[in-house]
């Protein structure tokens, strides 16, 4: 069946209910998907009770009611339509809107799902929060206004990264964004931070491409926006986006020159952004990445409810909790990061590896190892080990590595999920970034497969990209 079919046939599902159990994943994408059907259900004036889980295993399973509600799941569901046969759950009270790989339950029992991996090309890159947002246009074409939050789920979900913006479906959600005036669409630098980071912040931070002599270099950062005017003393905070087009343009010249100056490639120097002109400026809130990453601040810190709040536009006392949320991750990110590289990683010949044990959540692990990454050896895809809360028998692997090493043929997702399944664990995630869970004993000989998988990816190469 197609796309539309698909998302009729959930319509009805929908319609068809009395009440509506909703079950979603913690990260952006799954705020924000969950945030998206949640309103579109109750505009219909159907009862909806939303539940957010990290992770759909057997042991979360018992949190998924087996009650006669609908229960509709985003951003998870496909892969664990066997925990849900195991659960005794009908096929007639479930839909799934997921973007995940789909294993069928073995038993046979066939679940309704909309999955944008199933239409084609058009539609690969559009994450749950772009089905969420489809099924709920489908609904009422007034949820057009939720087409905001849609974007925000498939930046948080990296659909932009490859293609510097969003392509095919998401990419036509964005514009239905720009039609009712709520996303203001527009190309800048590749950089994170555009609404809230000091430029100079934004350009020592930005890692793809890297820029020579600026990139983890803050003073020299500066002292270029000095030099160009941008900046009239080196105390300066302007932000990206308070740059007129004049400014912006002359900065994105100077800033490719010296990357044609040091033979590199200006291909990744621009981006697609999305920026929410009603939201008020320098706030978090203002452009999709910044918000993705305060709706993943409230999910990793077991609050998706607050980020929720937010997606339902509160901007009073959970605002204020999620800029907590915020301020927070942070600060202990950055005390990862700084972790990481006092204590040091070890060469293991085609990555470079930690375990940081028990002192930071495993949540975070992967983010601090990617911003660490910039201060080691690019050149090698750092793994960051460390252990599980509440999970004493199982190691968490996160990888990172950055487009440079990609383009030699390095796959962390393609590694992470063989080498993850040999050992008894599972992984998934993204060419670029990865994770795994792992048994607790076995991480030496991971690692050593891990290392083997990645030496053999740099060797075959990656002539197609
Ligand atoms: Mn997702």
């Amino acid at each position: 069946m197609g796309f539309i079919e698909d998302i009729n046939t959930a319509a009805e599902i929908i319609l068809d209910a009395h009440a509506i159990t909703l079950v979603s994943h913690i990260d952006a994408d799954g705020i924000t998907s969950e945030a998206i059907a949640a309103q579109a259900i109750s505009r219909l004036g159907i009862p909806v009770t939303p539940i957010f889980i990290r992770q759909l295993e057997p042991l979360t399973m018992k949190h998924v009611p087996n009650d006669d509600t609908l229960k509709v799941f985003t951003d998870l569901g496909a892969g664990q339509q066997n925990l849900m046969e195991e659960a005794g759950l009908p096929s007639d009270r479930i839909l799934i809107l997921d973007h995940h790989i789909n294993q069928p339950a073995p038993g046979g029992t066939v679940y309704t799902q909309v999955n944008s991996r199933f239409y084609g090309p058009e539609y690969a890159k559009c994450s749950a929060a772009g089905v969420a947002y489809m099924l709920a246009r489908k609904l009422d074409t007034a949820n057009a206004d939720l087409a905001e939050l849609a974007v925000i789920g498939n930046v948080g979900d990296m659909m932009a990264r490859e293609s510097c913006g969003l392509c095919g479906i998401a990419r036509g959600i964005a514009e239905d964004g720009m039609k009712t005036g709520h996303i203001h669409i527009t190309k800048g630098l590749n950089c994170y931070g555009l609404s809230t980071r000091p430029l100079h912040l934004c350009l020592a931070n930005s890692d793809d491409p890297i820029l020579p002599g600026i990139s983890g270099n803050p003073k020299a950062a500066a002292d270029l926006l000095l030099r160009i005017g941008i900046y009239k003393k080196s105390s300066d905070q302007r932000v990206w986006e308070e740059l007129d087009a004049a400014e912006a343009k002359h900065l994105a010249s100077v800033v490719a020159e010296q990357l044609i100056a040091n033979g590199e490639s200006t291909e990744r120097l621009f981006a697609e952004h999305y920026f929410f002109p009603h939201e008020p400026a320098r706030s978090p809130l203002r452009n999709a990445s910044e918000y993705a990453t305060m709706l993943n601040a409230c999910g990793r810190w077991a609050n998706p409810k607050i980020g929720e709040a937010i997606c339902f536009g509160d901007r009073g006392q959970r605002y204020r909790e999620a800029e907590h949320m915020l301020r927070q991750h942070r600060s202990i990110i950055r005390e990862l990061y700084e972790y990481i590289l006092n204590t040091g990683v070890a060469d293991a010949g085609s990555l470079q590896w930690i375990h940081t044990g028990d002192a930071y959540p495993d949540t975070i692990v992967g983010i601090g190892a990617g911003m660490a990454l910039s201060k080691l050896n690019p050149a090698k895809p750092i793994m960051v080990l460390c252990c599980v809360a509440d999970e004493p028998d199982m190691v968490k692997v996160s990888m990172r590595t950055n487009e440079r090493v990609l383009r030699r043929g390095v796959d962390l997702q393609t590694a992470l999920v063989a080498a993850a399944a040999e050992f008894g664990g599972g992984g998934g995630g993204h060419n670029i970034a990865a994770g795994a869970y792992i048994p607790k004993g076995c991480e030496d000989d991971f690692i050593r497969r891990v290392n083997e998988l990645i030496a053999g990816q740099l060797e075959t190469g990656a002539p197609h990209r």
